[in-house]
């Protein structure tokens, strides 16, 4: 365990008995606030639990010629508000090359992590590309130690089950009056992250499949959860597609089925907003949304939250503008 003390405190401390320092080079480094994770996170591992994990690296170290790359590329497009201001269309908006230079940075920083971490009771389950982040899933302390302990490793969370929420009316985002002024989300998609979409409704253009006939609104559905064999299986997601499509009535959707039995992991998710990104040109995909929570009410934006790298990413590349 010497390294493991060696990288947290920057000394070489001899190790005693194994089985002791493991457990203190656990306690030492969450007392030193490097990456941790819930104490029923090491309970169940300790236990003999295999333990489903989601693994955020460092994003400065990962794409780090990225600012330089968005200026050289940027391309103005300049429009004005109804105020008459100037609006800067692209604004932060990434283009193809600075989305290839992300992805070939995450996969660097990973395969460098992963080699260091080993393979010995650790398995990649999911790699989301386009993200700096993978999921793993980790069955036993060691593995969980050379996980938190890796320089490139900043945060690790667990892949919760999130619920369905209820949206807000539509007073709330600005609808009639959007669609008064002529905005109808023509030429956009919106990925409705959700439990899919009976897609054969007239509201949705009463399509046979994705894309067909001429006028179904949506263009592709997808599984990221278990295979159901099934449109909708709760009609929640067909819900909220309607009311995307009834608010922007010129928008396509993208059926992303995330749920299975009225559950959505955190590993689901954001394997959807990373199909997003990846597919965000082909699609003009400029939202995605997310009828979801976990229970808890909170006032400001979550620190430390898995949500917070895939939704940086996901605006980066234009989508939540
Ligand atoms: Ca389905
Ligand atoms: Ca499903």
């Amino acid at each position: 365990m010497r390294w493991i003390y060696a990288r947290t405190t920057k000394a070489r401390i001899d190790t005693v008995c194994v089985a002791m320092s493991l457990i203190a080079a656990v306690m030492t480094q969450s007392a030193m606030a490097a990456t941790t994770v819930p104490a029923s996170v090491m309970d169940e591992v300790l236990a003999g639990n295999a333990q489903d994990l989601i693994v955020l690296f460092e994003t400065a170290k990962a794409a780090p010629a990225v600012p330089k790359l968005r200026t050289a590329t940027r391309v103005e497009i300049v429009s004005h508000n109804d105020d008459g201001n100037e609006h800067d269309d692209n604004e932060d908006e990434d283009a193809a090359e600075i989305l290839a230079h992300k992805v070939k940075h995450y996969r660097k920083i990973k395969a460098r992590a992963l080699h260091a971490i080993g393979t010995s009771g650790i398995s990649a389950q999911q790699d989301y590309t386009y993200l700096p982040m993978i999921h793993v899933r980790v069955e036993n302390l060691a593995a969980l130690q050379n996980l938190l302990s890796n320089a490139d490793v900043v945060a690790v969370y667990v892949n919760t089950a999130h619920q369905h929420a209820l949206l807000e009316s539509l007073p709330f985002i600005g609808q009639p009056s959007a669609q008064s002024l002529g905005k109808t989300g023509a030429g956009t998609t919106v990925a409705v992250l959700d439990t899919g979409i009976n897609y054969t409704l007239a509201e949705f253009g009463a399509c046979t499949s994705p894309g067909l006939p001429a006028g179904c609104r949506v263009p592709v559905a997808i599984d990221f959860a278990i295979e159901d064999n099934l449109l909708d299986d709760s009609g929640h997601g067909t819900n909220v597609a309607a009311i995307v499509a009834a608010v922007a009535p010129g928008t396509r959707i993208a059926a992303l089925d995330i749920y299975t039995s009225g559950y959505t992991f955190t590993a689901d998710i954001i394997a959807a907003i990373n199909w997003s990104i990846a597919n965000q040109a082909l699609y003009n995909i400029v939202a995605i949304n997310l009828s979801l929570g976990d229970g808890a009410d909170n006032a400001i934006e979550c620190p430390g939250s898995w949500a917070t790298a895939p939704f940086a990413d996901a605006r980066a590349a234009g989508i939540l503008h």
